[in-house]
Parts: C-alpha cells; structure tokens; sequence
C-alpha cells in the first residue's frame, strides 16, 4: 500500500470530522493508498497531544510552519478559522503539499485566488471539504439532472437555517465562537451557511449569472471572548438573495442563525420542465421525486430512500434498506479525493471550483450593500 500520510491543523468540529473520515475510508473504500494518521497539529501543545491520542495521530506539533516543514507529512488539512486558511494553503503549496482545505476557501475573492494560484502552479492535488456533494440522496441529484430528467431548469431554491446565535449574551470570538467574529470568519452565514447552499447549487445547476441580496446583523454587539470588550459585531446574521443562473433559471437562497426551532435545516428544492426534485439535511438519506411523466393514475412525489447498492456510494456500506448519515459524506470526499490521485481525475471541489463559491459569495455580500444587483465576477 502506498502511504498518504497526514498532517491536520486544528481539533475543532471539523478535526474530529475529517480524522474519522481518514480513519474509516480504508475499511469501506478499495485503494493502493492507506491513510496515516501522521501528526496533529494545534497551538495549545495538551490540546493538541489530547487530540492525537483520542484519534491516533503519532505524533504532534504546536506551529504550522513545522507541520508543514516534515519530510514525512503528504497532505495538509487545513481546519482552523478562515483568516488563516491562505496562509497556511499557500505555503503548504510551496512546501508540495497536497491540501484538503475546509470551507469556505478563502476571506474573500482575492485571497482565494492567490491560493489557486498557489495550488496551481505547485501542482498539488487540492480539495475544499464541501461534504454535502458527497450526502448519497445528493449526489443522486446531480445524477438525475446530468441524464436530464428534469428537462429544462426554471426555478433553484435553497434554505440554510439554524438558530444558535439568538441569545444576546452569546459572545463572539475564540475557540468555537470565531464564527461571529468577521476577523476571523469574513462573513457570517453568507460564508459559513449559504456557501454550502452555492456550492451544491453551482455543482447541479451551473454558475450564476448575478445577484441581489439583503443582510442583517440582528445584534450589534457582542462581548468578545479574547479582548473581553464588548465589540461591534461585523457578520452578517441572516442573508436572503435572488439570483440568476446562466441557464435562465431563476433561484431564492435564504440562511440565518435566528429561526428559532431550526438546527441545520439546509433544504433544496428544484423545479424542471418535466420533474421537480426536493432535499432535506434533516432526512439526508432521502431524495424527493415528483416526476410528470409518471402515469397520472399513480403520479405524485415519491419519497427515494436512497441506500440501495445501485445509488450513489451505496454498495460501500451496509445491505441495501440501512442508511448511513452525516459523517459519511467527509467519509466519501476522502474516498473521491483518493480516487481523483489513482486515476489521474482530480475530483472536485477544487480550490478553484471553491473560487467560484467564493465570487458568489462575494458578489452577494457586495448587492447587499450597494441595494443593487450584481454581476458574479468571473473565475480568473
Ligand atoms: C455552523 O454551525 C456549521 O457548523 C457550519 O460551519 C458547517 O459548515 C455546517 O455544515 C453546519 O453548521
């Protein structure tokens, strides 16, 4: 077996999402490469050694530059806030590392593109960890709409709901509160919620044309955990926007962290010539389906349980009826991002597919400023 030997940065939610995925490919996906476990990589040196054992990691290092330094590291996988996701890509790229970078790519547009740039001229094997591609019941999607079942495409809509910034003495900052803090996160729910919604709608539906979007920051101020002064809050707590696609469908993206009951409702509904075709995280394994050319007597949506060995990832796991979950999309990008190496066919999201989201992203944050539609920029 070949060895990918790995070097992640950060313990944080998305740490511990990633180091499963490496730790369970291997049992369910048929490779030449076995993931290693090589070292764990965070500035608190017992966090660090605490997480390396929990997961197995060998052995630990406290600054980046070192991770990044070691003969012995193949890939880099970045999961520390957004403001130092450049940093790290652009020298691990020159150090000819392959990167797994966590989303979404960049601050802002013109980081991203130095870190493809970056990416592009070390030529190293690179991926952004928007998992939700890689949830069967979505990837399923994107099947159907490549064999074009759909037909011609009108309307894309799209929801990202959650509810736990509500409480006004929540404070912004710091280990799992970088969210809220714009120096850290770049944006609020643009960047962190509606890119999932952008990555998977560019993947199905194509690039959007333009956008006109509103924001608001629901509470201004917040404590902050490092300086303990109350600061202004700089996110965007809510973001709705309309869009166009350059196909001509029309599109409505909505995300906020102030509805109320609402965990992780990331939800997709979309509309064809002769099939519409409905996703819900909260029931993940399942694909809605409403299909016109059905007989009439038995037409109507039909509830797809997506977990028989002929549906996408599938025959990998259980027996067909036995669904899987959550963590089994990171399991499933590692699986592509492996495959991509073996066959030469680099899967995506790419740092530069994950551009696009951040253009997007971009462009939404500049219409609700300017109160006027905006062009998407073009990937350069
Ligand atoms: C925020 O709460 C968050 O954890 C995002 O950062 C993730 O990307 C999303 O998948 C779930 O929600």
């Amino acid at each position: 077996m070949k060895k990918l030997r790995i070097g992640l940065i950060g313990y944080g939610f998305m740490g511990r999402a990633h180091s499963n995925a490496y730790r369970k490919v291997g049992n369910f996906f048929d490779f030449e490469h076995e993931c290693v476990l090589q070292a764990a990589c965070a500035r608190d040196a017992a966090k660090a050694k605490d997480f390396a054992r929990r997961w197995g990691y060998q052995s630990v290092e406290t600054d980046w530059r070192k991770l990044i330094a070691r003969d012995d590291i193949d890939l880099v996988d970045i999961c520390v806030p957004n403001n130092l996701h450049a940093e790290i890509a652009i020298a691990a790229a020159k150090a000819g590392k392959m990167i797994l970078c966590e989303k979404p790519l960049s601050m802002n547009t013109p980081e991203g593109r130095k870190m493809v740039a970056a990416v592009e001229r070390a030529k190293v094997p690179n991926m952004v960890w928007y998992n939700y591609r890689r949830v069967p019941a979505v990837t399923l999607a994107k099947q159907l709409i490549d064999e074009g079942r759909l037909g011609k495409i009108f309307h894309y809509r799209a929801k990202f709901l959650q509810d736990w910034t509500i409480s006004a003495d929540l404070p912004q900052g710091g280990a799992g509160l970088w969210r809220l803090d714009v120096k850290a996160a770049g944006s609020g729910v643009t960047g962190d919620l509606l890119a999932h919604c952008i990555d998977t709608a560019l993947w199905l539906n194509g690039g959007i044309e333009k956008v006109n979007a509103m924001t608001e920051t629901f509470i201004k101020q917040r404590k902050h955990t490092l300086t303990g002064k109350v600061e202004k809050v700089g996110i965007d707590d809510a973001c709705a926007f309309l869009a166009r696609f350059n196909n001509g469908s029309l599109a409505t993206f909505e995300s906020t962290r102030y509805a109320r009951g609402h965990k992780a409702l990331y939800t997709f509904e979309i509309n064809g010539e002769h099939a519409s075709i409905f996703w819900d995280l909260h029931d993940l394994h399942r694909l809605q389906y409403f299909d016109h050319r059905d007989q009439s007597l038995v037409r109507g949506w039909r509830s797809i349980h997506v977990s028989d060995g002929d549906q996408p990832y599938m025959n990998h796991w259980w027996v067909p009826g036995l669904q899987i979950g959550y963590e089994h999309s990171f399991v499933h990008q590692v699986a592509d991002f492996i495959q991509g190496l073996e066959t030469g066919k680099p899967a995506g999201p790419t740092f530069r597919d994950a551009l696009e989201t951040q253009q997007v992203c971009d462009a939404v944050l500049k219409s609700a400023k300017s109160q006027r539609w905006e062009k998407v920029a073009r990937a350069k």
